[in-house]
Parts: C-alpha cells; sequence; structure tokens
C-alpha cells in the first residue's frame, strides 16, 4: 500500500454537446444527468488519464516496481531490473495482444465446440444453416468435399480446425488462405502461427520479469499471436458462424435507440457470441411467450442487438440495432428495457447501477463473466432455450410493473448491412462466390482508388462516432471505398451512410460504382471477429490479379479512431502483420522518438509487413491513408490510370450530354 496519492482537484462536469455525436445518446445523456445517475461519459470527464501510463512507460510485472519511466528521461532511466524503455513498452504491447487475441481466440474455440457437438447431435437446436459455406471453408483448407456427404466434411472440418487451437508445431489451418508471398514473407521473420493457445501462451511468457528484454524479438512473438488470431481464432469464429447461422446477404435494417417500443417488452442482449442471441430469436417468436407479454399489456415483444453480437445479428438477419459501445448505459436511461442480457467482452460494470437505477433486469449468461451483485442464468447450448426464455419471462414481469417514466429518443437509421465478402464480389458484377475481378477492375482503372476498412471501438475520451463519420466522410470523397464492423459501423450506420443514396457524398469513381451497383458508399460487414472478412477479401484482390503479389502490395489501409479494447491492438497488429497500413486515434501506449516507436511506425514496413500509424484527427487520418493507397498505387504502376480516369470523367459526362 502507498499512502493516498493527490488527485485532481473537482471532478469536471461533462459537456454533453462535446461528448457525443449520436444524438440518442445526448437525449439520455441529459436525462441521466436530471436523474442523478452516472455514466462511463461523466466518469471519463472526471477521470484524468495517468499520463505516464498512457504512453506505456510504467511495468508492473514484479514487485522491485512498479517501475516508471517518465518520457522526457526515457533514454536515461530504466526499471529496477534495467528493463529499458522499449522493453517496457514492448512488454505492455505484448501483454495487450495476449489478452486481447485470447478474447476472439476464445470466442472462437467457443464456436468450434458448438459446431463439434451440432455435429455429434448432442446440440438440437442449431443445425448447419450453410452446407455450401461449409464445404467452401473445407475445400479452402485442402478437405475433400465432392461426392462425400455433410456430416463427413463438417467432422474433418472441426478436426483439422481444432489445431487452430491446439496444435503444438506447424502452420495453422488457414495459412493456406495467404497470398503465396505474404505467407513467404511470415515464414522468413519466423511468424506463421502455430496454434493459438500456444502462441498465447508463448507470449505471456516472454512478458514475465527477466525473460524476452528485446523489443524486436518481442514483437516478433506479437505478430505471430495476432496473427493466430486474425487468421486463426477470429477467422474460426467467423466461418463457423456463417456455417451454423447462415452467411449475410444485404438486409435492410433499423439502428438507433428508437427501435424501442414504448407499447412492448423490450429486450437488449448486448455482447459478443451470436449463439445467445439466435437462441433469443426463437424464444420471442414462441406463442407462449408472446400470448405472456399480450397477458401483461404489452403489444409484443421487442428484441433488439447491441454492440457485436447485435451487429452480428443485424448483419445476418436484418435484427434491429440500438447502439455502439458508449450507448450501452445510456440506452437503460430510457427507461424502456425490461431486461438486458449480457454474455461477454465490452460488457460495463457499470451498467449494474445504471439498470438498478432504471428497475431494469440485467442478467449475465456466461461463465466467465459475472458482475458482482447482478443475477447470472447461465447460457448453455445443450439446453438452448433455458436462459434466454427466462430472460423474456422476467422481463415481461418488468413490463407488467413498469414504474419509471419513459422516455425513447425519436430517432431510427434505416439503412443495408450484411456485405459478406463473398457478396462484395457478387454486388460488383461477378458470379455469386465467383472472383473479385470487378472490384480489382474498378481500382485498376481507377474509379476506385482503394479500400479502407475503417474499424473498432468508442472511447469516452474523444466525441462518441465523431471521429469515425468524419473519417470516413473524408475517406469516399476521395474515392476510397470503405468497409467497417463492430461499433464503427454502428457509427456510420447511425449517421445514415448505410444507404444506396449515400452515395451522392462519395467522390465522383466511388459514386459512379455505387450508383451503378445500387450500393451505399460503406458496406458493413458485421461484429469485430468479422475482421476476419476483410483478410479474405484482402487474400481474393491479390489472388484476383493485377494488384501486385502480396498483402502489402494492395492499395489498401485500416483505422481503428475510437479504439478502447485490447482486442482493438491485436487486430491492429494481424493487420499490420498482414501487410496493412493501420491508423489508430485517440491515443497510442508509446513514448515518442524511441526505438520500439520506430519499429512499430517505420521497421516493420521495411521488413515486407505493414505498418502502424497514429493521428487522433480524423482528417489527418483520412490524408495519411489516401498518400499510402496512392503510394501502393503508384507502386503497382495504376497512378496513372486514375489521373486519366478523372480526367475523362467530364469528357465523357460531355460526350453523353451531347
Ligand atoms: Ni470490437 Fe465489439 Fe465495440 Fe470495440 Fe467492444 S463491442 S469486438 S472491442 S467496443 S468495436
Ligand atoms: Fe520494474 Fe523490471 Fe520489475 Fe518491471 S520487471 S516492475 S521494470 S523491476
Amino acid at each position: 500500500m502507498v499512502e493516498k496519492i493527490k488527485t485532481e482537484k473537482e471532478p469536471k462536469a461533462l459537456d454533453i454537446k462535446n461528448a457525443t455525436s449520436c444524438d440518442a445518446t445526448a437525449q439520455m445523456l441529459a436525462k441521466a444527468e436530471k436523474d442523478g445517475v452516472e455514466t462511463a461519459f461523466h466518469r471519463a470527464a472526471a477521470m484524468r488519464p495517468c499520463p505516464i501510463g498512457a504512453d506505456s512507460a510504467c511495468c508492473k510485472h514484479c514487485s522491485m516496481g512498479p517501475c516508471r519511466l517518465n518520457s522526457k528521461d526515457s533514454y536515461g532511466k530504466v526499471g529496477v531490473c534495467g528493463a529499458t524503455i522499449d522493453t517496457i513498452m514492448a512488454r505492455n504491447f505484448a501483454r495487450m495482444i495476449a489478452c486481447g487475441g485470447a478474447a476472439h481466440t476464445d470466442h472462437g474455440m467457443n464456436m468450434l465446440n458448438l459446431f463439434r457437438e451440432v455435429i455429434n447431435g448432442n446440440i438440437k437446436d442449431y443445425s448447419i444453416k450453410d452446407p455450401i459455406k461449409l464445404q467452401e471453408v473445407a475445400n479452402s483448407i485442402g478437405i475433400e468435399v465432392e461426392d462425400r456427404d455433410i456430416k463427413e466434411i463438417a467432422t474433418d472440418l472441426y478436426k483439422e480446425l481444432e489445431r487452430t487451437y491446439t496444435q503444438v508445431e506447424g502452420e495453422i489451418p488457414f495459412a493456406k488462405r495467404v497470398p503465396e508471398k505474404t505467407l513467404e514473407t511470415w515464414r522468413k521473420h519466423g511468424v506463421v502461427p502455430r496454434g493459438a493457445m500456444r502462441e498465447i501462451m508463448d507470449l505471456s511468457h516472454r512478458t514475465h520479469m527477466g525473460v524476452d528484454q528485446d523489443y524486436k524479438n518481442l514483437m516478433t512473438q506479437c505478430s505471430r499471436t495476432a496473427l493466430a488470431d486474425g487468421w486463426g481464432g477470429s477467422m474460426v469464429a467467423t466461418e463457423i458462424s456463417d456455417i451454423l447461422f447462415g452467411t449475410p446477404t444485404p438486409v435492410k435494417a433499423e439502428v438507433n435507440m428508437g427501435c424501442l417500443k414504448e407499447d412492448e417488452v423490450n429486450i437488449i442482449i448486448h455482447g459478443h457470441e451470436p449463439n445467445l442471441l439466435e437462441s433469443m430469436v426463437d424464444s420471442v417468436s414462441d406463442p407462449i411467450l408472446i400470448q405472456a407479454a399480450k397477458d401483461a399489456g404489452a403489444a409484443g415483444i421487442n428484441l433488439v442487438g447491441m454492440c457485436c453480437s447485435g451487429t452480428d445479428m443485424l448483419s445476418r438477419h436484418g435484427l434491429p440495432h440500438v447502439g455502439n459501445f458508449m450507448s450501452t448505459e445510456a440506452v437503460l436511461v430510457t427507461g424502456a428495457v425490461d431486461a438486458m442480457g449480457v454474455d461477454v467482452q465490452c460488457i460495463k460494470q457499470g451498467l449494474a447501477t445504471v439498470a438498478e437505477c432504471y428497475d431494469t433486469k440485467l442478467f449475465t449468461t456466461n461463465p466467465r463473466c459475472r458482475i458482482e451483485g447482478v443475477e447470472h442464468i447461465e447460457f448453455d447450448e445443450h439446453d438452448a432455450r433455458k436462459c434466454p426464455d427466462a430472460i423474456v419471462e422476467n422481463a415481461i414481469i418488468r413490463f407488467k410493473n413498469r414504474k419509471m417514466p419513459i422516455e425513447i429518443p425519436n430517432i431510427k437509421n434505416t439503412g443495408i448491412h450484411g456485405f459478406s465478402h463473398e457478396y462484395i464480389n457478387y454486388m460488383l458484377g461477378g458470379t455469386f462466390r465467383g472472383s473479385y475481378t470487378p472490384l480489382n477492375d474498378n481500382i485498376i482503372n481507377g474509379r476506385i482508388r482503394g479500400v479502407a476498412g475503417v474499424v473498432g471501438c468508442n472511447n469516452p475520451r474523444v466525441k462518441q462516432d465523431w471521429v469515425h463519420v468524419e473519417l470516413v466522410k473524408e475517406l469516399i470523397r476521395n474515392d476510397v471505398l470503405v468497409i467497417q464492423t463492430g461499433c464503427s459501423q454502428l457509427a456510420l450506420a447511425k449517421a445514415g451512410f448505410y444507404t444506396p443514396e449515400a452515395a451522392h457524398l462519395a467522390g465522383d469513381g466511388l459514386r459512379e460504382v455505387c450508383e451503378t451497383v445500387g450500393m451505399p458508399p460503406v458496406l458493413g460487414l458485421g461484429p469485430c471477429v468479422d475482421n476476419s472478412r476483410i483478410l479474405i477479401a484482402c487474400a481474393e484482390m491479390v489472388k484476383t490479379g493485377g494488384l501486385g503479389d502480396s498483402i502489402a502490395d494492395l492499395p489498401v489501409a485500416g483505422a481503428a479512431p475510437e479504439w478502447m479494447s485490447e482486442k482493438a491492438i491485436c487486430i491492429g497488429q494481424y493487420f499490420v502483420a498482414s501487410g496493412v497500413y493501420t491508423v489508430f486515434g485517440v491515443t497510442f501506449p508509446i513514448v515518442k522518438d524511441t526505438k520500439f516507436e520506430k519499429y512499430l511506425f517505420e521497421d516493420l514496413e521495411e521488413m515486407g509487413f505493414g505498418k502502424w500509424g497514429f493521428s487522433a484527427d480524423p482528417h489527418e487520418m483520412a490524408q495519411m491513408i489516401i498518400k499510402h493507397i496512392d503510394k501502393k498505387r503508384k507502386a503497382l504502376g495504376i497512378d496513372k490510370s486514375r489521373e486519366r480516369v478523372l480526367m475523362d470523367m467530364s469528357d465523357r459526362q460531355k460526350l453523353e450530354a451531347a
């Protein structure tokens, strides 16, 4: 114990106008203040982040410390054990990757367990909904599919994919999907992943006091572990979810808090694993439960999603979605939420207090995520209706006894979601599950300048959604096609970008493509684990041809402008290791002008990988991305074609008008 450290003067009041650009959330924050309720926005305003921690300049890996290395004297000072600032930053970075990767890969492994139990017939509530996808995935890793029955293929696929997690030596199965030259780079640097369990264990081991004290060596294992997530755990989660629940195709859906209904029993499921929400859909369609809701005076049962499992269901089934990460407490302030069920990841403990204030029934459902004082109803896929039915029953009781005044922001945004990587080529004029030729052609002829994945969280240290929206606006205006996942997808959906009409916000080239196809200028791929779809899309672009031999050659980039979670760092690192320039906003856990900074921001690219970038300003971030895309276009020799297309545009319009 140390003596109480002197903290802040007076906590700062929250400036709602500058805290969020989501009008529904702003309305609820004002109501929360009237009601005397505190949210993460208020706590963020009151709590100054530790500047040394923000720079990743402290280490508490042993009790000789904690050791704090101030940025100014970084190179003069070392920890008690002698660890340098580069070692300390790299070890902290590594721990974020180990934890973020563990979250995704554990989720993926759960999906795989579910798959095994479905194949074995031990779980009957789910089945293989997309046998074509099953065959494709099996085929992609060399499993024979011709003239074999589904169960046989599925069993082989299960056995093979289990290696993604458990394999002690050798390359993970989906390494077969990586473009040859990218894989060569990985082999050269020794970063082709073995099983995720092994990689995460190895990386965690290295960060122990007195083990790996060479930032370069640590970063090699960081890449290997992160790749075990992107091309391993996350990719398995995505592919198995598609096989079991159906591959998304474009679907019209509504988002925002206006999806809550005052006269219905409102239930929110918030978290990351699609199974619970899939089973909830069955429960809320059960005539007996619907009748029970009506007997309680409700017009019906209204199930809505939130955060990533919500985005999953939004993409797959068009289920309404009420909001992203920084709106999870605010939505309870409506007073209209009768029950909220949560599973894992990004579940704020603060939800418990807010739920209590508004008399909302909050339930944890996963053995990994309990919250002190919150009732736990465990979800078990072997008896898949038990937990969802109990949540519905509790919600009906709460509805019947509603005491709270209800205020639902009257804001709803309709858009088109559900663009799987399979669908992108179809939409652009190829045959379904055919090639990426139309996309590549449009990039080569310059109508599309390049592709940017804009993904990731909200963070109360910046204005909610604003950084996402400003960045995307500038990118599409410059003919960069934007693909999205996670909370970022919701930010843009709430801002109205998911309609074909939003194409008018794009530059001439991108607009022309969007209008021809009838697609929005931003394409939503689903939850964060579905960033793996972006990797597959990149691999397809390379294989289709004309845009270089490796992912590092492509005119593409990635961004997480409002990131907050360790998962985001892991995702960033697997994109970088795959060859993608990846720019983060808010803050970056690094001390400027250190060897470690140079390694992440420059050296990795010279080694054949992608590299990291940072800017807290969305407009600067957009320019960094565009500059990078143009650099790649130039290297590919397609910079001229773009100029020509742009010059030809007005000429052609003149011709057409004549
Ligand atoms: Ni991704 Fe989903 Fe959102 Fe960030 Fe959290 S919900 S997995 S981590 S905050 S995008
Ligand atoms: Fe300090 Fe080294 Fe212990 Fe870290 S591992 S707390 S730098 S002595």
